[in-house]
């Protein structure tokens, strides 16, 4: 087992890797920009070490830096959470010269996984399931247009470097493919570098149904079940939950088979989730696969019981899996709100000094923040400031739990969504599980006011 792991990401995600090296008897070392010199990771950490000026780019995402920072500690394994350096194929190969273990897969499956054109190929030559749409790339216009009228409209141009929504365009009819198709290239262009599209039918608020999977160097490949991840807002996830309402036993099974195909195919190793989309007809198609541990990665903990984090950090040591597939059980139900500081009506970030902080707790409620009293909440970076976890016996247990602990969790100084959760969690589509990706149309915001005129 590692001695030391340093851990190159701020925030809740930060802390919680702290907290599983401490269970595991393992040192740490914070990396930090100078906007979070006084934040919690820094303080609990066993070290830290100041990478950089606020910009991500100049800190959390400086290569070198955070190579530098671990060599002069001498830290053996680099956790690198979720978003920043955890999907970089480039960062886990420096790691793997530099003799630091990257906890996560190789560099060749993180770079497979993140080409998205190349991934659904192989997806499909391994017999998972994936939406109708092109062989890889498309090249031109009159490529994409000839694709269409074979597969039917409505389709959606994708960006193959892209993810998580970034560069997608809907084309609802051939007049207007050329602009969109070039809309998709130029902003994936602008986003990613690479302006490579491919093409799939477009579903209609499907649901987004993803499946946690782990694998270890000695060929233990399983399956977490599923979190139902539909209730979203411009591609930010806003509510998830475990198990998904949308399944039965025999479509769970069906698609967890599907997920350790998928991971089956790619040698994976360590943590990984397979995106699903699932249609009103229960059909599921493979569109994604994500390299990393994932933010709403409670869910599935609260209804295993099962600690992903240190699973993660035993896997990248060499360790197999703690436990076997027949171990893995669905206990209850749990259902995650992310609380950002931000404005519940318009979704404008609201960044500044916390002045009173006090999170819920109680029977069944877990809260992973690195806020407090006291927290200041820069500008700089994504405006998640806690995750709130509720698990039941039942789903409905697991609703009213998550009511209460929303009701009794208090933010002053800043503006927090917390109101707009307490009304998803009160919808009676929410409440009866009638949920799929077009859910957060009916709280749109208000439209913009116009500069006097
Ligand atoms: C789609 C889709 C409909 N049809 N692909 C958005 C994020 C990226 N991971 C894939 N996404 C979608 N791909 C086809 N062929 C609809 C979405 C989508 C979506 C997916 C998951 C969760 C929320 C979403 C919100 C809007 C659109």
């Amino acid at each position: 087992m590692f001695r030391k792991i340093l851990i190159a990401n701020r925030g809740e995600i930060a802390l919680r890797v702290i907290w599983a090296c401490k269970e595991l008897g393992i040192k740490t070392v914070a990396v930090h920009s100078t906007a979070d010199a006084d934040s919690l990771h820094v303080n609990f950490a066993d070290e830290a070490v100041c990478i950089g000026p606020p910009a991500s780019r100049d800190s959390y995402l400086n290569v070198s830096a955070v190579i530098a920072a671990a060599e002069i500690t001498g830290a053996e394994a680099i956790h690198p959470g979720y978003g920043f350096l955890s999907e970089n194929a480039h960062f886990a190969e420096v790691c793997r010269e530099c003799r630091l273990t990257f906890i996560g897969p190789g560099p060749d499956v993180i770079r497979k996984m993140g080409d998205k054109a190349a991934a659904r190929d192989a997806m499909k030559a391994a017999g998972v399931p994936v939406i109708p749409g092109s062989d890889g790339l498309v090249r031109d216009a009159e490529h994409a247009l000839a694709l269409a009228a074979e597969i039917g409209y409505p389709v959606l141009i994708k960006a193959s470097a892209g993810g998580g929504g970034r560069g997608m365009r809907v084309v609802r009819s051939a007049d207007e493919m050329s602009r969109h198709f070039e809309g998709a290239q130029n902003e994936s262009a602008g986003a990613f570098g690479v302006a490579d599209v491919y093409l799939e039918k477009y579903l209609e608020h499907p649901r987004h149904v993803e499946f946690q999977v782990l694998g270890d160097t000695h060929g233990n490949l399983l399956h977490l079940f599923e979190r139902e991840c539909s209730i979203q807002r411009r591609h930010q996830k806003l509510v998830e939950e475990s198990p998904s309402t949308a399944l039965d036993d025999a479509l769970r099974a069906s698609m967890a088979e599907a997920a350790l195909r998928a991971a089956r195919s790619a040698d994976y190793v360590n943590a990984g989730t397979v995106e699903f989309l699932l249609d009103a007809e229960r059909n599921f198609y493979f569109i994604e696969m994500n390299t990393r541990i994932q933010v709403e990665h409670p869910v599935t903990e609260v209804v295993t019981g099962i600690d992903l984090i240190k699973e993660q950090i035993r896997i990248a040591a060499g360790e197999p899996i703690s436990f076997t597939q027949d171990d893995v059980r669905i206990n209850g139900h749990a259902i995650e709100c992310r609380v950002n500081a931000e404005d519940p009506e318009t979704f404008a970030p609201s960044p500044g000094r916390i002045r009173t902080f006090h999170p819920p707790g109680g029977p069944g409620v877990r809260v992973d923040t690195h806020c407090h009293s006291e927290a200041f909440v820069p500008p700089y970076y994504d405006s998640m400031i806690a995750k709130v976890i509720a698990r039941g016996n039942t789903r409905g247990e697991a609703i009213l739990r998550m009511r209460r602990a929303l009701e009794s969790f208090v933010i002053e100084g800043i503006r927090s969504n917390i109101s707009l959760q307490q009304r998803i969690v009160s919808e009676e589509d929410f409440v009866r599980g009638r949920i799929h990706t077009g859910f957060m149309e009916r709280f749109a915001p208000p439209p913009k006011k116009r500069a006097a005129d």
